[in-house]
């Protein structure tokens, strides 16, 4: 198939004013009727063109007048029809075959067929899997939906907008009826059928709306939902707050299904969620989980106002809702757990995830010139490089500036469908600044590297900083043009103190940080009255989503990740540190790297005084794929050992004993609480642990399977287990044992189960995935379920993945074509694992190139995974 352009785009020749949908709810069939008010001028336009996909069309009518055969033509996913014109209602019935749908887009059915129910799922082209429409996002209309089903079968009817009534039908039937007063375009419409409980509670917003705050979910799992329904009180009062943004319906409803392919979808008035994002309970979720669970169900609100009361024109748009609302996201959790912490994540995330997509065959701008499937677009990309595009613009106009900004983007796009030029343009122009410059990088691919280098000049007292940037080439993009760079900055002395910065073309002295903005391939920034050679603290906060190339000595590295006020780039000091310890220790023999490294942790380690969850990242070092990003020829075995070694020697130097002494100082806290401090202790412990094991196996797994055996929360529990199982104890098979028996019945728990076996590192994961792949829990039908074996083995562990035999290559491509025939978009997604094959070494990089080329010719896979197969393949 041609690509589909963003210089393409026309604005549509036919809208729509209204849409009345009848649905009449059956597991195997359901009819929708459906009746919309077209609006367009026939003389200029097109004839009317509506999507479809796999419709069994029943009865269609224009004006009332039933249609002929002559009258209108339905192949290759579009219904043309001849005699349209402005005001003309076209009424069309439909039948689908929900519990056929394996696709999990359109209308499908989650769970079994005596117990499970009916949902949908739109974005981003699901709305023609359901109706004729035009599905795409620049058509808003007032959508009525009634549902009709088997009052039995089908107790809960609930679609988006607010409720207008509902009643008894003949036959035991019942309807509902539901009525959105904002137009919205088709991929925010939302239904869901079936047997579901719910808890709720009343919100009041600021100016005034009472509402109705209801969760849904199957029964069992109901008690699940509390920690849900804070956090979206939480984040409703914080979008209040700081962006002064209200709600805007009379009910909020949010449903938890097992079978999803993402994480939860922000359909208007009817937010639906992946399980994994919205049930949380001590006893099955970790506390990342319970961070996790407030910062989707934050995510998923807040594109109330960014992405529904404000849509994107085009799916090229796609990161003026997604990156802005990640942007809006991150915010709220800092606000609400650590802003540092959830840097570092954030950060780890970008680098784990976004780097690798920047810098091999997949990248592509964070807005896309051009796709194929707009699936395979949701990437890290246009989410976390988004939301990084986003802060450094938040960051030049400022707290006040930035609230400024937003809220005229809302007062002139509210009920729009907008473009980021309208986004950047809104911001600029309530600020008269020009963030113009600021396109390049919606534009551009790849990730910048800014390279820096420090002159110190005894007689002048000056110090001058060099800094240049240079982006390489990426697919379709061999040309790269210079970019805005913000550098946020300090300067310490060899004492650790914060420097007054003097920079030269300034009035005065601005403080000890400040923002310099590299806007040219090379920039010379000179500071004056600098009486000693500083050490430069760069990128601060990280305030640009590039590589930073400095050529810091060890001892700077290691003074930085002592004395750095600013606890974000005092761990990237030490990650920094960690790759110079990487690169420079061979065989055994430690660099001076690697033993500043370790003797600024174990100071840190001993000194007490540092917060506990900060130090047990700063206990970790940049992991196996942030390693491999970058070397030119990757062997994932040796990366593994290597961080290994490198731990191993962190390990050392603590000592064994002052690990233990604190791992039972750890020990102590009680465990179920949520509060940060409780939290802080179990991460640490965790990572003591972790780092215990690698001195006395013995000893550490005696420690770990006790922890495992009287842990009161999960998050102790599967940090035992995880150190029982990836270092082969011999306790490990009883832990899992019971594991296994205790969670039968709980499915996100027991995915934990699988993913944990298969992270096992080395050439041991490949047998036990096999072996897991034939358990009775297994289906290849549940995305979660697939991802907890399959995405952790070939995503998450590559010494397990990258066997030289290619054995896991073989067995991820056969399994990628049997999902592929279920779930086009899941198999796509599994499939960019091997996204970076190109810089294996030799033997590895052969064997995966024969998978990946027996996997394209095979016949009949979905344009979803040929797309990700052929680019990858480049
Ligand atoms: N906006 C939502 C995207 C989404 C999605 C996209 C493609 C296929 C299935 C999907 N489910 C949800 C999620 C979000 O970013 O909030
Ligand atoms: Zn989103």
């Amino acid at each position: 198939t041609a690509p589909i352009r963003l210089r393409d785009y026309r604005r549509p020749d036919w809208s729509v004013e209204a849409i009345e949908l009848e649905i009449d709810l059956g597991i195997d069939s359901t009819e929708v009727t459906s009746r919309i008010t077209l609006h367009g001028d026939p003389a200029k336009a097109e004839p009317l063109r509506l999507d479809g996909e796999e419709l069994e069309l029943l009865t269609i009518s224009l004006d009332g007048r039933a249609l002929n055969a002559e009258d209108y033509r339905y192949e290759k996913g579009v219904l043309e029809v001849s005699d349209a014109h402005g005001g003309s209602v076209l009424e069309t019935r439909v039948r689908v075959q929900p519990a056929a749908n394996t696709t999990l887009e359109g209308l499908y059915l989650s769970g079994s067929r005596e117990h499970g129910f009916l949902l949908t799922q739109c974005e981003a082209e699901g709305f023609r899997h359901i109706t004729f429409f035009p599905d795409r996002p620049d058509v808003l209309a007032r959508f009525t939906v009634t549902l009709r089903a088997d009052r039995e079968r089908f107790p809960v009817l609930l679609a988006g907008g607010n409720p207008a009534g509902s009643g008894t039908l003949a036959d035991g039937r019942h309807w509902a009826k539901f009525v959105d007063p904002h137009p919205k375009p088709c991929y925010l419409f939302a239904l869901v059928a079936g047997r579901l409980e719910n808890i709720q509670r009343d919100y009041l917003t600021a100016d005034g709306r009472e509402v109705k705050l209801v969760i849904w979910s199957e029964a069992n799992v109901i008690d699940r939902c509390h920690y849900a329904l804070d956090a979206l009180e939480r984040c409703m009062r914080w979008d209040e707050h700081k962006y002064g943004r209200n709600y805007d319906l009379d009910v909020f409803h949010v449903v938890a299904t097992h079978d999803f392919n993402m994480g939860a979808m922000e359909n208007k008035g009817l937010n639906i969620f992946n399980a994994k994002y919205l049930l949380a309970d001590p006893d099955s979720s970790t506390d990342e989980e319970y961070r996790a669970v407030e910062a989707v169900v934050a995510h998923e609100y807040f594109h109330n106002w960014t992405g529904n009361r404000v849509t994107c024109r085009d799916w090229f748009q796609l990161s003026l809702k997604e990156g802005l609302t990640v942007f809006r996201e991150q915010q709220f959790s800092a606000d609400m757990n650590s802003l540092p912490l959830k840097r570092i994540e954030d950060v780890a995330l970008l680098r784990r995830t976004q780097f690798p997509e920047d810098a091999g065959p997949l990248a592509h701008p964070v807005r896309p010139a051009e796709y194929r499937e707009i699936n395979n677009f949701y990437t890290a990309t246009v989410y976390e490089k988004g939301s990084e595009l986003v802060r450094m613009i938040a960051g030049r106009l400022g707290q006040e500036g930035f609230r400024r900004g937003m809220d005229l983007y809302f007062e002139r796009h509210d009920g729009q469908a907008a473009t980021i030029e309208h986004f950047l343009s809104a911001l600029g122009d309530a600020n008269r600044i020009d963030l113009t410059p600021y396109l390049a990088w919606y534009a551009q691919a790849g990730t910048p590297r800014l390279h820096a280098k420090g002159e110190y000049d005894s007689a002048r007292r000056e110090y001058t900083l060099t800094l240049s940037q240079q982006t390489r080439p990426t697919p379709g993009q061999p040309e790269k043009t210079p970019l805005p760079i913000p550098v946020k900055l300090s300067l310490f002395d060899r004492s650790g103190t914060m420097l007054p910065l003097h920079l030269q073309g300034d009035a005065q002295v601005d403080g000890t940080e400040r923002v310099i903005v590299l806007d040219k391939p090379s920039q010379r920034f000179v500071f004056k009255h600098v009486s000693a050679p500083p050490v430069p603290s760069l990128l601060r906060g990280f305030s640009a989503p590039v590589v930073l190339e400095c050529d810091y000595s060890p001892e700077e590295l290691a003074l930085l990740l002592t004395h750095d006020a600013d606890g974000f780039n005092r761990w990237e000091a030490g990650q920094q540190l960690a790759m110079l310890a990487f690169d420079t220790s061979h065989d055994g023999n430690d660099s001076a790297a690697c033993k500043a490294w370790c003797d600024a942790l174990a100071a840190l380690f001993t000194l007490q005084t540092i917060d506990d969850a900060l130090l047990a990242d700063l206990l970790t070092p940049p992991g196996e794929i942030e390693f491999a990003d970058r070397q030119s020829e990757v062997d994932p075995a040796k990366i593994h050992a290597q961080r290994q070694s490198l731990q191993h020697r962190l390990a050392e130097r603590i000592g064994v004993s002052d690990l233990l002494a604190r791992y039972r100082l750890l020990s102590t806290d009680s465990h179920a609480q949520l509060e940060a401090a409780s939290q802080a202790k179990r991460r640490l412990k965790r990572r003591v642990l972790e780092l215990l094991v690698l001195l006395d196996a013995d000893q550490a797994h005696e420690l770990a399977a006790k922890q495992y055996d009287s842990a009161s929360g999960m998050t102790d529990r599967l940090a035992a287990l995880s150190v029982l199982v990836r270092t082969n104890a011999t306790q490990a098979s009883a832990a899992l044992a019971h594991f296994r028996e205790r969670y039968a019945d709980n499915p996100l728990a027991l995915d934990k189960w699988f993913t944990v076996q298969a992270q096992v590192p080395g050439d041991a994961a490949l047998a036990i995935v096999q072996r897991l792949e034939n358990d009775p829990a297994f289906t290849l039908k549940n995305p979660n379920r697939a991802r907890s074996l399959f995405g952790a083995f070939a995503s998450t562990n590559p010494s397990g993945f990258h066997r030289t035999d290619g054995a896991g290559y073989a067995l991820i491509a056969e399994r990628l074509a049997q999902l592929d025939a279920l779930n086009p978009q899941i198999a796509a997604r599994l499939a960019t694992a091997f996204n970076g094959w190109q810089r294996l070494e030799p033997v590895r990089r052969s064997a995966a190139r024969l998978a990946l080329e027996g996997l394209a010719q095979r016949e009949g896979l979905s344009p979803n995974l040929s797309e990700i197969v052929s680019n990858v393949l480049q």
